[in-house]
């Protein structure tokens, strides 16, 4: 009898969440609690940390889980570790549900930076008109730079100060819309846009938008990950359910 751990926070974690509730199969989908009203979900939803690789192995023994697809945000890599370590620890099987990156095309001004700190780096110099679209965790990176006007994007209004001096935030969740995002470019006359490779249509607008713009991005390139079995669309990931039965015989 499958039962399905989800790690969630993803378009495609949602995608498959819907699948997995068409096909009337046992899951529960998994955030780690970053925003104040998480998507609503077909399935059982459970939200907060596990409490690192032994947490999560105790949770996935305790609630019987069968099986763990690892659709987290690529650059989410704590928890896709955690995730190899402890399927390996209690022989649980387990997929990533991933995205390709995003590639350049010939009309694009890409930079590409290793992580966000390079990115902050890259941004030494006059002050410039930021687009800043990397969420509320990781502003501080910027802090090194403070002479820059910085426009946010984040999914819930900040209530603590912003670690930035002259940042107006935009609240908005995506996915996101490209003329929409060339409209919100050109209103704040920003020069450069500060991007994850985050791979996916939710996040990608303002990539096409500073395209279209002609504006510079700064692209922070995804971080390594672990190896482990990789799926790109949920009807793999109901293929290798249906051929892959669990180590542990249950
Ligand atoms: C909590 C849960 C769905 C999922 C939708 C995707 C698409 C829209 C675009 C910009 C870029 C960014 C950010 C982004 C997008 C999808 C997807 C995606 C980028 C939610 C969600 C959770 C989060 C967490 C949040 C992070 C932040 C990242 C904002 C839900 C809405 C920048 C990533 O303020 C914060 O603390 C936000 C933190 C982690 C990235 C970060 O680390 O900087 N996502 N985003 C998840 C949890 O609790 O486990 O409500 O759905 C999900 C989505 N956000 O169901 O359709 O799949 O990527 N999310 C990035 O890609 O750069 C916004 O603004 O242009
Ligand atoms: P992270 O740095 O890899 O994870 C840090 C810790 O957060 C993990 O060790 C785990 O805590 C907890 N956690 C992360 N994802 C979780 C999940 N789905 N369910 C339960 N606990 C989770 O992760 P992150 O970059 O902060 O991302 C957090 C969430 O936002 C993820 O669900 C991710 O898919 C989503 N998201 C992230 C980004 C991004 O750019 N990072 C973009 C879009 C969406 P414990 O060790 O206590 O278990």
């Amino acid at each position: 009898m499958i039962h399905l751990l989800i790690l969630g926070g993803t378009q495609e974690a949602s995608a498959l969440a819907k699948v997995v509730a068409d096909a009337n199969l046992r899951a529960v989908l998994s955030y780690a609690g970053r925003v104040a009203r998480p998507a609503r979900q077909p399935i059982p939803c459970r939200i907060g940390g596990f409490g690192g690789v032994e947490g999560l192995a105790s949770y996935i023994q305790t609630n019987n889980i069968t099986h763990v697809v690892d659709a987290t945000h690529p650059f989410a890599t704590q928890m896709s570790r955690n995730a190899v370590l402890a399927c390996a620890q209690t022989k649980t099987p387990l997929i990533a549900l991933t995205r390709p990156q995003w590639k350049a095309t010939e009309a694009d001004r890409w930079r590409h930076v290793p992580d966000l700190e390079a990115a902050a780096k890259a941004l030494q110099g006059p002050a410039q008109n930021v687009f800043l679209a990397v969420g509320r965790m990781h502003l501080d990176c910027f802090a090194t730079q403070p002479q820059h006007r910085y426009l946010l994007r984040l999914v819930d209004a900040p209530h603590t100060p912003l670690p930035l001096p002259n940042a107006t935030p935009v609240i908005a969740r995506g996915p996101f819309d490209r003329a929409a995002d060339r409209a919100l470019l050109q209103k704040h006359a920003i020069e450069i846009v500060v991007a994850k490779n985050a791979g996916g249509d939710g996040a990608r607008a303002k990539i096409d938008a500073a395209r279209d713009l002609g504006l510079p991005v700064l692209m922070i390139d995804r971080p390594d990950l672990p190896q482990r079995h990789q799926a790109t669309i949920p009807q793999q990931v109901l293929d290798w359910l249906a051929h892959c039965g669990t180590d542990r015989g249950v």
